[in-house]
């Protein structure tokens, strides 16, 4: 039962471990970046065994500047050095100071509507940036999903370009700051955006289900290279989506 829990754990979050910091230097083989999460002790050990949920900061799986032109190396590095790195030491004192201890960001977020605005703010900023930086790789030519990915969002949305111009449409209409999201409601795929660090995984969330492919779209993600043009940073995004990662949210 245990290890049966754990397995589905590792399976449907990404991006924790308890414990273990990460501090590996950037520029790491990508596929390292789609491994890592538990919510364990120290040793790494099931999180049946006690362990309590910390949020720790993985290696970003690619150079600051692996993204260009699309997303610049000084707006990666400051993203993932200040804006990212804040988000977790913040959350991690917000639930030390509160005595939270759940032993996983699903069981976490599941339980947010009870909990203070400092964990979820930094809370969802923790999560939806690991997950952010998961969901792009270095530019590819002709960029899109297939097989069993494809066919699902042909299936919910009518082509891929329907598809992206929904997905657009939900970011540039997040008024302010926030995220749009592709997610599977129960095997449904669905499109919609969250307010500030929120994140489909919240209990309170107007758009739930697994997330599946996120954008952030607050300014800091994009305005030293687009200033306000949040509309061309979205569709210059498609050309660094990883697909392959998305795919494996799909089907985890
Ligand atoms: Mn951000």
């Amino acid at each position: 039962m245990a290890s049966t829990n754990r397995r589905k754990f590792l399976k449907t979050t990404v991006g924790f471990s308890a414990a273990a910091v990460a501090t590996t230097a950037l520029g790491v083989n990508p596929l390292n970046a789609l491994v890592g999460c538990t919510s364990s002790n120290s040793s790494g050990d099931s999180s049946d065994s006690g362990g309590v949920l910390e949020f720790s900061q993985d290696p970003l799986g690619y150079d600051y500047n692996a993204l260009e032109p699309y997303i610049d190396a000084r707006t990666m590095e400051i993203h993932y050095t200040k804006h990212h790195t804040g988000y977790i030491s913040k959350v991690n004192d917000a639930l030390k100071a509160d005595g939270v201890a759940y032993s996983t960001a699903e069981e976490l977020f599941a339980n947010i509507s009870k909990l203070s605005d400092g964990i979820r703010n930094n809370g969802g900023g923790a999560w939806n940036h690991t997950f952010f930086w998961k969901s792009m790789r270095a530019p590819v030519e002709g960029n899109a999903p297939t097989g069993e990915l494809l066919e699902a969002i042909n299936g919910a949305f009518g082509s891929f370009d329907k598809f992206k111009e929904e997905f657009a449409s939900a970011g540039a209409t997040r008024f302010g700051s926030g995220w749009a999201w592709l997610v599977s409601d129960n095997g449904s795929l669905k499109i919609g955006s969250t307010p500030n660090q929120d994140n489909p995984l919240m209990d309170d969330a107007e758009l739930k289900g697994k997330p599946l492919l996120g954008i952030d779209v607050w300014e800091h993600a994009y305005y030293l290279h687009y200033q306000n043009k949040r509309g061309d940073y979205i569709s210059n995004w498609w050309n660094v989506v990883n697909w392959d990662f998305v795919a494996e949210q799909l089907n985890g």
